[in-house]
């Protein structure tokens, strides 16, 4: 606990949206009757057709089902662009700063939005993409990202975007998992001052997939790609072309609007299903409430729209509140490690939402980089992805914010589509380090991890679980209903269980402590352990392999690698390397091992399972409190761990 609260400014509280009172009265009406609090939030949606339902939710694990405003109609499309024409057509929507700062930023206009994002849905409609269709987005962070997600949606055609940073094959993995029609890329991605080769990654890609799928061609540096003629398409020649009005297709609430594959405990990433309603709605709530979004505010989210983070607050939160929402395409340390806080200056940035990771990584490289620069139009700072340290809050805190924005630290997943706890900027006194409040309509219980008991003493520790259901909550994994009940249904009856740990102090509020499964975050990003080992023992001289998650002063966690090897192999810096390059090459650099350890054998259970606690701990240093080890088969193997693990580089 710490000794100091961080309440808001008199000033900021005054002109929130939501200040301590009415978040009280908010929420407590929102728990008492949801029904009439959602019914009510929806109307900031433009519904086609009213809904008369808000909502039909199980939980009831082999017949799990989530609707909302199942009745209604809509586009999303037409809810971030159209509406807003007639009110601020000559308004920016979004704001694109390039990976180099000598290049022009762009200002999309809401009108120009609109007709970029029609000219691409009638090339994509060209191809054959039709409601239901889906889309694969491999771009770089450039509009045209975020043109063709609203298409998509315009269309009715389900995106999948895939990170601009993953591989081949995990870009075949997810064009095969939800059957894709069309692949749109760009020639190449400019990040941090190097260029990734997006088009020749989907070449490769598409070698894996079905002859059908299209490649669509975004040109963005201009670079040499091969071309092959009947399956690549030229977006630039087909655009210029192309009628700048579509008609918005009329979709119903619960039609999934776009499919995200996320990192899971076992196996293969899920294919994430969001709804189209109700996400839209809790997207648009959440970011106007949360970041206490005003009129004219100039609103950055530093994710990439390959996460979902870049989803809901970059693209559909903002653009349904008629924001202005920048768009960047580099990264923190290029040219130099005050970019971030030249592109606030620049373009007068009031709402400001990043990762720990990237808070850590700029601490290290001292105040004076930000101090270089005039933040006074900031207003309110957002984290987000994994666990902050108060010593990362403190230095955001004091050294960015100069203790005069408060920050929102904001707890959710891409399974739940938007902010479930977090302190809203108006309303809370913060504390470093303490996701703290439930939003609207979300109700967090913590249980005890083996009774799944919940817990209602102050203070707690134990696994958080979702009691209820909230609009842009996920439907289902794509193609595997059964998994979805199976991952957030089963081991906790009647609740919706997050994965995550957590602490619940004695004034109620919350701090996540990790993830209780196989999932570690290494700088804000998910990723299965299992993921990392079938990479791993994919090699051919690679027997075994068990990765597990240890602390890293910069990513928060990194991935640590117990390798053990075919017969005849030996050990060497050599196969080290070529290991983290397959690693690279299977998922993508986001996955590269940050230390290896040859095993010659793996501690188990007799039934075989690795004890991957004890691995944990010999990872973490911590050998001296392995806990029970006599289940073990073969006790002397995880001496030979312990001992050998200086081996590990
Ligand atoms: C939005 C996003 C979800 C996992 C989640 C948790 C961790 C996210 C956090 C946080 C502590 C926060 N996480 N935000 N942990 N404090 N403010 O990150 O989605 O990529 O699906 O990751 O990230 O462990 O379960 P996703």
């Amino acid at each position: 606990m710490p000794d100091t609260t961080y309440p808001p400014s008199a000033e900021l509280a005054a002109n929130a949206h939501v200040d301590a009172a009415k978040y009280d009265e908010m929420y407590a009406a929102s728990i008492a009757d949801p029904e009439a609090f959602w019914r009510e939030q929806a109307q900031r949606t433009t519904w086609i057709k009213p809904f008369t339902k808000v909502k039909d939710v199980s939980y009831e694990f082999g017949n799990v089902s989530i609707k909302w405003f199942e009745d209604g109609t809509l586009n999303v499309a037409a809810n971030c662009i159209d509406r807003h024409l007639a009110t601020r057509g000559d308004q920016t929507a979004i704001i694109w700063e390039p990976d180099d700062p000598s290049e022009d930023a762009q200002h999309i206009t809401y009108n120009q939005l609109h007709s970029n994002v029609c000219k691409m849905a009638n090339v994509l409609a060209d191809l054959g993409v039709g409601k239901g269709d889906r889309v694969v987005i491999y771009l770089p962070m450039i509009p045209e990202a975020a043109y063709a997600m609203l298409a998509c949606a315009r269309i009715g055609a389900i995106h999948s975007i895939v990170f601009a940073g993953f591989s081949p094959d995990a870009l075949a993995a997810r064009v095969n998992g939800c059957d894709a029609k069309v692949v749109i890329t760009a020639d190449e991605a400019p990040r941090g001052g190097r260029k990734t080769p997006l088009k020749t990654n989907a070449d490769q890609a598409l070698l894996h997939t079905a002859d059908t799928v299209k490649c669509l061609v975004v040109k963005r540096t201009g670079g040499q790609t091969t071309w092959v003629d009947g399956r690549d398409v030229d977006y630039n020649a087909m655009a210029a072309e192309a009628s700048d009005q579509f008609e918005p297709a009329e979709m119903n609430a619960e039609d999934p609007l776009f499919i995200l594959y996320t990192s899971g405990s076992t196996g293969q990433p899920k294919g994430v299903v969001h709804s189209t309603g109700g996400y839209i709605t809790y997207a648009a709530l959440t970011h106007e409430i949360v970041f206490d979004y005003h009129e004219g505010d100039i609103f950055w989210c530093t994710a990439d729209v390959g996460w979902v983070t870049g989803h809901s607050y970059i693209v559909y939160g903002p653009l349904a509140n008629g924001a202005t929402t920048l768009m960047f395409e580099g990264v923190p340390t290029f040219p130099d490690a005050g970019r971030f806080w030249a592109v606030c200056e620049k373009h007068k940035v009031n709402q400001f939402y990043t990762a720990p990771t990237a808070i850590r990584a700029l601490m290290g490289q001292g105040p004076e980089w930000v101090q270089k620069y005039d933040l006074s139009d900031l207003k309110v700072l957002g984290t987000v992805g994994e666990p902050i340290n108060p010593e990362a809050w403190n230095w955001y805190n004091d050294v960015v914010g100069k203790g005069n924005c408060p920050i929102v630290d904001t707890w959710w997943q891409t399974e739940t589509g938007g902010h479930l706890l977090t302190p809203l900027p108006g309303a809370h006194a913060t504390k470093p380090g303490s996701a703290m409040k439930p939003f609207f309509g979300i109700e967090p219980v913590v249980l005890e991890p083996q009774s799944g008991e919940e817990i209602h003493t102050y203070p707690c520790e134990g696994v958080l679980c979702l009691k209820g259901s909230w609009p842009s909550q996920m439907r289902t994994v794509w193609g595997d209903h059964e998994r979805f009940e199976k991952t957030y249904f089963s081991d906790y009856k009647g609740y919706y269980f997050a994965g995550d740990g957590c602490r619940r102090d004695e004034d109620g509020d919350y701090w996540i402590t990790g993830r209780v499964d196989d999932v570690i975050n290494v700088s804000g990003h998910r990723m299965g352990t299992a993921e990392v080992e079938s990479a791993l023992v994919a090699h051919a001289k690679v027997a075994e392999a068990a990765v597990v998650g240890y602390p890293h002063d910069i990513k928060g966690q990194g991935i640590y690698c117990y390798v053990t090897l075919m017969s005849g192999e030996e050990p060497s810096d050599e196969l080290r390397k070529e290991l983290r390059t397959w690693v690279r090459t299977e998922i993508g650099p986001i996955a590269s091992p940050d230390l290896i350890q040859w095993a010659p054998g793996l501690p188990k259970t007799r039934s075989g399972k690795i004890m991957r606690r004890i691995l944990r701990k010999i990872a973490e240093d911590d050998f001296g409190a392995l806990g029970d080890t006599s289940t073990l088969a073969d006790p002397g193997v995880v001496d030979e761990l312990i001992e050998n693990r200086m081996n590990r580089q």
